[in-house]
């Protein structure tokens, strides 16, 4: 196949088409092709949009959007260079696109990037032979890789193959049909050079009223996580982009009514620069209505500047919790993952920062690290139980381009991955154990997170020093053996938590009308959770207490035909008792002043407003919203 040089023959201006594909709207992958396109016409005074009709971007896949339709759209029979975006999430649709372009039109030119795509020496190379449609894998940050490849193609000066072989950073096709991996290219250190699609009207056409945008302000992360993409050494290097540019951005999205905005940063809140943006993302919200909520990866070094800019977020309404990164307070696995330079106790100091501050707090939590085992996941669903922070449990994936991904690192920690990329086994867990640390985090997600037991489990643990997931850990031994004294745990694990029918990528739950018998009736369940705690704990409350748990678990928890606002009435004031608790950084800092439930007197809880549901079916959307338990006074997180 002859490659390079092929454009410059054609007798029209051949075209160049960004194709940004995915399953949903909110994973078109429009900012990274956004960046190059916009790179293209301004490269060298416009020289490649002379020589190129650079498309407007295509926005394909969603919502019934077949590949043919998205086939017809583009432009055939001509010579086209295509360019397509690979994430993990549309990996594959892109795969099936430039296969189906190539067949359509042979003389088509497939670019692929992205951080799915294959980096490592050898595994570019195999890709490329497996998927003999893709011309040109471009490794790392793509814009001056891409304006050098367009350039070289539309270059007649040289035979076709050579230019190629100058731009650094990609792996290529030969016109000998041989793989040819380029020299290294070097990260873009001025960033700011590069157009922002925003602000230079890349998106002007169809881009309004949509419900989620993503926005860099830096790019690299100093750390280097094994599981992490961006853990290799090359991305150590932060490069700013200026908050003037970020600002001007900002308006920009909410002037187009976005909902949503994700900041990609790997670390927002680490630089200086972050306040302003913050303080630029509130008041924008506050003038215009936009963007309504913000996600991001926040820094991890518990510093002035971090704690500065959330409190700002959480003040201005842009963000509900402050996100703690956490992912495991394990040593041996910091150390496997080389996170070990990120301290748990840095975590703590902002803990008791957000607690101060009234902010409620949220930390991501891996499942299936390497180092991992369920007794240390166990040890970091307490911690977060402790610190009254809703951790967020994610399955840890097999990034192409991660340091995990190395074969070196995959041999000393015995790595083996399943169907879908995920982590499966390491040395320090089998696969039986992950499936027995997925069930522990989806029951913890459902007593806890969820709040279905989550005040009966904090009292337990306050009053009869019962730990409230060594408490679920033996729950889930029980069900899993199938215990006949626990009826409705068993239905409940079988036809609710139905472990096995869950699969794929996320920790969440969801359930349908399968769980009416269980939520119809949560006061039956109490009394069975009441018996198998007594039974393993020997422990007994008195019956004012244990009505007032019932109580205020039932009332905070959804229920079909339930008028609002409800009042549930209380023979002990749990809300009075749990502020103390709240207020509190962790169980850890209650002193001697804490004073048992039985002491206050009678009290009532109101729940409102909220519609009267038809309904239990309930899913989890959002790995950072805990959104079943009804707020009231009594939620502290
Ligand atoms: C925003 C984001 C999301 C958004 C995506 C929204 C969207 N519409 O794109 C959402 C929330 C959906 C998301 C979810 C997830 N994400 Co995410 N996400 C990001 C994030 C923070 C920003 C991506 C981005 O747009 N960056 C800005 C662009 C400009 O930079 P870039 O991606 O580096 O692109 C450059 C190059 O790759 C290259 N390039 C890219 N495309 C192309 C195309 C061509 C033709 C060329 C030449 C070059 C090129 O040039 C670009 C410019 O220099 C990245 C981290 C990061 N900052 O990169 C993680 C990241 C992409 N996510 C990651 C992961 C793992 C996930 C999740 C699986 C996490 C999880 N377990 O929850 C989920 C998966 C979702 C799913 N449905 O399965 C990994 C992906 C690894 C991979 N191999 O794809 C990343 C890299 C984070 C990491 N820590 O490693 N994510
Ligand atoms: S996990 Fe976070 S801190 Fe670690 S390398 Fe990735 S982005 Fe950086």
């Amino acid at each position: 196949m002859q490659l390079p040089g092929l454009l410059a023959h054609m007798a029209d201006k051949p075209s160049i088409f960004p194709v940004a594909i995915a399953h949903t709207a909110a994973e078109l992958p429009f900012l990274p092709l956004g960046m190059i396109t916009a790179y293209l016409r301004q490269w060298r005074e416009g020289s490649l949009a002379e020589r190129f009709a650079i498309e407007p971007l295509v926005l394909a896949g969603v919502e019934g959007d077949s590949l043919e339709s998205v086939g017809n759209r583009l432009q055939r029979g001509n010579a086209s260079a295509y360019l397509l975006s690979s994430y993990v999430w549309n990996h594959a649709l892109n795969l099936e696109l430039a296969a189906r372009i190539k067949q359509d039109n042979p003389l088509a030119i497939i670019i692929l990037g992205g951080p799915e795509v294959p980096k490592y020496a050898g595994e570019t190379e195999a890709f490329l032979r497996e998927h003999p449609f893709i011309d040109i894998a471009v490794l790392g940050e793509g814009e001056v890789s891409c304006a050098e490849i367009m350039h070289s193609l539309s270059s007649d000066e040289t035979r076709p193959g050579d230019a190629l072989h100058a731009v650094n950073g990609i792996v290529f096709r030969s016109s000998d049909g041989d793989i040819v991996r380029t020299g290294e290219r070097d990260r873009i250190i001025d960033v700011n050079a590069l157009p922002s699609p925003y602000l230079s009207g890349e998106f002007d056409d169809w881009f309004h009223d949509i419900d989620y945008t993503v926005l860099e302000t830096n790019r690299g992360c100093p750390y280097g996580c094994t599981y992490c993409d961006w853990g290799s050494a090359t991305l150590q290097k932060v490069t700013k982009f200026s908050p003037e540019r970020v600002v001007a951005e900002i308006e920009y999205i909410a002037s187009r009514r976005a909902n949503h905005i994700f900041i990609a940063d790997a670390n927002f809140g680490m630089l200086e620069q972050d306040i302003e943006i913050a303080q630029a993302l509130v008041e924008v919200r506050a003038r215009t209505g936009y963007p309504k909520r913000l996600y991001t990866n926040f820094a991890k070094n518990g510093g002035r500047r971090l704690m500065q800019v959330i409190k700002i977020l959480h003040e201005g309404g842009l963000l509900p919790t402050g996100i703690i990164a956490l992912q495991t307070t394990d040593e041996a696995t910091l150390k496997a993952i080389k996170r070990d330079n990120i301290r748990t106790s840095t975590y703590e100091k902002m803990m008791e920062y957000f607690s101060s501050e009234g902010i409620p707090m949220a930390s991501d939590i891996m499942i299936g690290l390497p180092g991992q085992t369920v007794d240390s996941l166990q040890s970091d669903l307490q911690f977060c139980f402790d610190w009254k922070v809703s951790a967020n449990g994610n399955y840890t994936s097999m990034m192409p381009n991660a340091p995990m991904a190395e074969k070196n690192y995959r041999e000393e920690f015995r790595i083996e991955v399943d169907d879908e990329g995920l982590i499966a086994s390491t040395s320090s867990f089998s696969s039986a154990d992950l499936s027995y640390m997925k069930a522990l985090y989806l029951t913890y997600q459902f007593f806890v997170r969820l709040g279905v037991m989550k005040y009966y489990l904090y009292y337990l643990q306050l009053e009869h020093a019962v730990p409230a997931l060594e408490l679920l850990r033996r729950w889930l031994d029980a069900v899993i053996a199938g215990d006949p004294s626990v009826p409705v745990s068993n239905r409940l694990y079988r036809e609710v938590f139905a472990i096995e029918t869950r699969s794929g990528h996320w920790a969440l739950m969801s359930w349908g009308e399968e769980a009416e018998f269980f939520f119809q009736d949560l006061e039956t369940f109490c009394h069975e959770m009441y018996a198998f705690t007594q039974r393993e704990f020997h422990i007994a409350l008195d019956e004012d207490v244990f009505a007032t748990l019932v109580n205020t678990q039932c009332a905070v928890t959804p229920r079909i035909g339930r008028t609002y606002p409800y009042v549930a009435t209380l023979p002990h004031d749990a809300t009075r008792y749990f502020q103390q608790l709240k207020s509190a950084p962790s169980l850890a800092h209650l002193n001697d002043n804490f004073t048992p439930l039985k002491q206050f007197p009678a009290g009532k809880l109101k729940i409102a407003p909220y519609v009267t549901r038809k309904s239990v079916k309930f899913m989890k959307l959002d790995g950072h919203s805990d959104d079943w338990e009804y707020r009231s006074a009594l939620r502290f997180y």
